[in-house]
């Protein structure tokens, strides 16, 4: 093989006895007094390299950039069952000093000097794996929903009205008018649907002006969207992300058992989640924990125990809760056929947290007309919204995952940040 042609550092135990050309980053350096070990890491992994000869005591600061040649020598000692013995070395780009120790098992500083130094941070291993796991979710996600003949959709992030309500919408100056940042891709993923794409879904950001400083909030998150045309109900809603999650956790598992295993996380297979009425949930909490719940509504601590109680029962992390009250669901929420009190919506408890929402929409105009004035809502601000409802908008309805909040209870992640490569809270802005 060509010795200038790079080589991951997985790849080496294919190159025995050959001369390989390797970059990337100085893990550790070890000298002796008549040989050095440098711990070479890539995005593959890492490998041994032993300098002898003129190249012993190398000196060079850990997570400088390097490139180098040697040979790639079978060895009983590493678990790759191969080292490099190296001939050549040059620094690419040497690094100062780093402010924390990156190349531990952990990290041992607290979340904002984690975060403060977010791209340092993720030098260390175990930071490293939650962003690849990450980019699985969502390959698993597009991949898993392009089989089932969605699209893709790309839909605007400044926008002329809120689409979820409430007073959590980022206002910004347009050319002397007043728009907002989109708090989801709601009514333009039902504008798809009407469109006639049938199936859509998106993965982008989205922005909440929530003054919440907690472990689960951000301000900007990212929203994996799902709508579709044609249901019979919200039941096939569930249905699918039911579906869809086992096929996400499968990918994960297949693909990112490195990190996984890093991680320290072993992965369940998925069943057919357990489902509760709201009124159910509220009457279990108050039947097994004496435990009151906010009108039409569990808190924090309702959903935790909630989770709980099925993991115990169901052997399940996820539990979804159905049919909310009208009043607490946003002005597109399908009411109940039978009880319009309550309505054709569901949320997804994983492990406590709420990673979902979803339901069926209102598709007949007049109903619609009438829930967002119930709502005390100003019609006209949604005309652009509310008049394509006059021409053949069919019965459909979807939901939306949080990305970060997702793979923060994957991975036992306490505060969602850490599942955020650049997070946005009330105090960050930068990095
Ligand atoms: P909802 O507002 O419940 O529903 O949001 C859906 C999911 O998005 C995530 N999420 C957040 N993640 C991090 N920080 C936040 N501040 C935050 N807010 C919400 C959660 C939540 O379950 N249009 C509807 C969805 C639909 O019906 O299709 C919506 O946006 O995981």
């Amino acid at each position: 093989m060509d010795k200038n042609q790079r080589v991951l550092t997985s790849e080496c135990s294919e190159h025995v006895n050959e001369v390989v050309c390797l970059k990337g980053w100085i893990h550790r350096v070890r000298n002796l007094r008549k040989v050095s070990f440098v711990i070479l890491k890539d995005r593959s992994g890492m490998i041994q390299c032993v300098l002898g000869g003129e190249l012993t005591n190398f000196k060079c600061t850990n997570e400088s950039a390097v490139e180098l040649s040697g040979k790639v020598v079978s060895t009983a000692q590493q678990e790759s069952g191969v080292e490099i013995h190296v001939d050549d070395i040059k620094v690419l780009s040497p690094s100062v000093p780093m402010p924390f120790e990156v190349n531990n098992d952990d990290i041992e500083a607290n979340l904002d000097i984690v975060l403060n130094h977010r791209v340092l941070s993720m030098r260390n291993q175990k930071v490293q794996s939650i962003f690849k796991i990450q980019s699985k979710i969502v390959e698993a996600f597009q991949e898993y929903l392009r089989n089932k003949s969605f699209i893709q959709i790309f839909t605007p992030k400044l926008t002329s009205q809120g689409a979820e309500g409430g007073a959590n919408v980022f206002k910004l100056p347009y050319f002397g008018k007043e728009a907002y940042l989109a708090q989801s891709p709601q009514f333009y993923k039902q504008k798809m649907i009407s469109a006639g794409y049938e199936r859509v879904f998106e993965v982008a950001p989205v922005f909440r002006a929530e003054e919440h400083n907690s472990s689960r909030h951000l301000n900007e998150y990212t929203s994996m969207d799902v709508e579709v045309g044609f249901i019979d109900g919200y039941e096939e809603l569930m249905k699918l992300e039911n579906q869809l999650l086992i096929h996400i956790f499968q990918m994960v598992k297949q693909s990112c058992s490195n990190e996984l295993r890093l991680l320290n996380i072993e992965l369940p297979e998925l069943k057919v989640f357990p489902k509760l009425s709201l009124l159910e949930a509220q009457h279990i909490l108050m039947e097994q924990f004496e435990k009151t719940s906010p009108k039409g509504d569990l808190d924090r601590e309702g959903e935790k125990l909630i989770s709980e109680y099925i993991e115990k029962e169901f052997s399940s992390p996820f539990v979804f809760i159905t049919n909310y009250p009208t009043d607490k669901r946003p002005m597109y929420t399908m009411p109940n056929q039978n009880n319009i009190e309550w309505t054709d919506s569901f949320d997804l408890i994983y492990k406590g947290v709420e990673i979902t929402s979803g339901g069926q929409r209102i598709h007949d105009y007049h109903q619609l007309i009438k829930s967002i004035v119930s709502k005390g809502l100003i019609l006209d601000d949604f005309k652009s919204y509310t008049d394509i409802f006059q021409y053949g908008v069919p019965p459909h309805g979807g939901f939306a995952i949080g990305l970060e909040r997702l793979t923060a209870q994957m991975l036992d992640i306490k505060n969602v940040r850490e599942a955020t490569a650049f997070p946005r809270d009330c105090d960050r802005l930068t990095p």
